[in-house]
């Protein structure tokens, strides 16, 4: 499989899940502003709207046709995290265990990571930044209240694709959300940032950055 990675983004949840997983895709950096990748092809034509993270599929897998293509943060790391029940990353369809966990995958999305986006790229009006930055305020406070019974992850004790989802998407520092105050939720991505899979992701995105700014450079 090949897994197309932008540095910081949300493509670090689906490379901590596969760590996770102990599977080593190939992984191919997109330099979202210059728009280059370390493959020298054109994202465009991986994905033609421009965003990852997109996962390759090997052919036959899962009955995946030639060169078929995977995107949206949810569907890769749930789709990884299925194929692996053995895991405990994500619980098994049919139960409200899973109901609840595309819940709070859906609510992850909408509320976190796309909410941060406009505000990280200065896109808004004053307005606009403070009612964004209120409603990040908010989810954060609502992923802290669930903290707060001393669970070491967001649904219990066992570390899941949405705890990998939210450690990726940690970026009220670039958009500007004061919530160093939640300390359940503080506390909780310190435990995710010690974790082995974690670390990985972060050390193997870095080296890929490097390489790719050294062979723009050559
Ligand atoms: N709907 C997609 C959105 C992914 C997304 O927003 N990717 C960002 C990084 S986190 C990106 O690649 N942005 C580049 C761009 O839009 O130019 C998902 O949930 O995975």
């Amino acid at each position: 499989m090949k897994l197309y990675i932008a540095q910081a983004t949300c493509s670090l949840a689906v490379q901590a899940v596969f760590n996770e997983l102990g599977l080593e895709p190939e992984l191919i950096h997109y330099d979202v502003f210059g728009k280059s990748t370390t493959d020298n092809g054109s994202f465009v034509d991986v994905n033609e709207l421009g965003y990852v993270p997109v996962l390759v599929l090997d052919e036959g897998q899962a009955g995946a046709r030639a060169d078929e293509k995977l995107t949206e943060t949810i569907v890769i790391s749930s789709y990884l995290a299925d194929q692996h029940p053995e895991s405990g990353l994500i619980p098994v369809h049919g139960t409200i265990e899973r109901v609840r966990m595309d819940q709070l995958l859906t609510f992850v999305a909408t509320e976190i990571a796309q909410k941060h986006i406009p505000l990280m790229r200065k896109l808004l009006t004053e307005e606009g930044t403070a009612w964004t930055r209120a409603k990040l305020v908010n989810a954060y406070a609502r992923l802290d209240a669930q903290l707060a019974d001393g669970r070491t992850y967001l649904t219990g004790e066992r570390f899941t694709v949405a705890d990998a989802y939210v450690w990726a998407t940690m970026w009220h520092e670039r958009s500007g959300a004061q919530i160093g105050h939640l300390q359940h939720l503080m506390a909780y991505i310190a435990r995710i940032e010690a974790r082995a899979s974690v670390k990985k992701a972060l050390k193997d995105e870095a080296e890929l950055v490097a390489r790719h700014k050294q062979l723009l450079a050559a």
